[in-house]
């Protein structure tokens, strides 16, 4: 049985490729008294996965597991095929270039004390995204999805972290990602995935929409 710890990404993964799992919902404002999740991930950050005896942390990581060992070759790109490349840049630009910097944004910006705010780093992240969101819009010029025709878990990535910015709002989607946005959210598993997640559905609601 797979367990997941921690809303988003992984469980639209999940509901994309059809898999059974359970959900481990973590309030990160009160992990620390989260012993079933601090036994998994001792570090304290989401997302987790646990698998039989298998547990891993670092959600792109973790999608390239999942769809390795259990995706029947849906949602990834093999090695051999001319967009493999392209898939496997935007699947980790997502965390690297864009969510885990408007992390930095939103603890920059929202969650550090006032005296700390919009600190140079605070700036750099901000930046870091926006370039990084430029390769984004660039792609999508060229094609439906970042791997090319079809849907990918490099959408998933990405798209993730576009909802994070707008959903904190710190990032307000241009036309090229709002049209992006709505393909990728009008996936029926996407629409499961909310529907499992409930945190982050109620979050959705109060959030600027596309
Ligand atoms: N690079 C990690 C970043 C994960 C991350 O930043 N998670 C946030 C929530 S979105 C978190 O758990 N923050 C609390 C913490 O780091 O203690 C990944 O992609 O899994």
């Amino acid at each position: 049985m797979l367990t997941v710890y921690g809303e988003g990404r992984v469980v639209w993964l999940l509901e994309e490729l059809g898999l059974a799992y359970r959900l481990h919902p973590v309030d990160l404002l009160a992990a620390e008294l989260d012993r079933e999740f601090l036994a998994i991930n001792p570090a304290g950050f989401i997302p987790a996965l646990q698998d039989g005896e298998t547990i891993m942390v670092e959600s792109i990581a973790i999608l390239e597991y999942l769809l390795a060992r259990h995706g029947s070759g849906l949602l990834a790109v093999a090695p051999d095929d001319p967009a493999f490349a392209s898939y496997l840049q935007f699947l980790h630009l997502g965390e690297a270039g864009l969510a885990g910097p408007m992390n930095a944004v939103l603890v920059g910006r929202q969650l550090a004390p006032e005296a700390e705010r919009n600190a140079r780093v605070t700036r750099w992240a901000r930046e870091t995204f926006e370039s990084r969101l430029g390769l984004v819009i660039r792609r999508l010029a060229d094609c439906p999805y970042l791997a090319g025709d079809r849907f990918t878990a490099a959408d998933i990535s990405v798209s993730y972290a576009l909802l994070l910015g707008l959903r904190t709002g710190n990032y307000v989607p241009g036309s090229t990602e709002r049209d992006y946005l709505a393909r990728t959210t009008a996936r029926p598993a996407y629409a499961r995935a909310m529907e499992s997640c409930q945190a982050t559905k109620a979050w959705a609601a109060r959030s600027p929409g596309l």
